[in-house]
């Protein structure tokens, strides 16, 4: 619900800071991303068959749904830092999104 909440409020403020991350090859493309408070990261499944999630392990945060092929994920950033995460099933998997001010 509260993520539901997050989205309405995006689309209503109009914001059009968006960032996209293509998951194939068992890869996060890319796997270190930058860009500035505010901007919503998009994960797409790129892959034919694999799933995979969006786990940001190192805030404690739950994992992502399971993403099937097609399948998307989003995550606004509000606060500079870096974020890094994996992917459940596949914890080899590394990404990083890098937020400046
Ligand atoms: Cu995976």
């Amino acid at each position: 619900m509260r993520l539901f909440v997050a989205a309405l409020l995006a689309v209503f403020a109009g914001s059009a800071l968006a960032a996209e991350v293509r998951i194939r090859d068992y890869k996060f493309h890319p796997e270190r991303i930058t860009v500035k408070a505010g901007t919503t990261v998009k994960w797409v499944n790129d892959e034919k068959r694999a799933s995979h999630s969006v786990w940001f392990r190192d805030e404690r945060l739950p994992d992502s749904e399971r993403l099937f092929a097609g399948d998307s994920h989003e995550r606004k950033f509000d606060k500079p830092g870096t974020y890094r995460y994996t992917c459940g099933p596949h914890p080899e998997m590394l990404g990083v999104v890098e937020v400046t001010p």
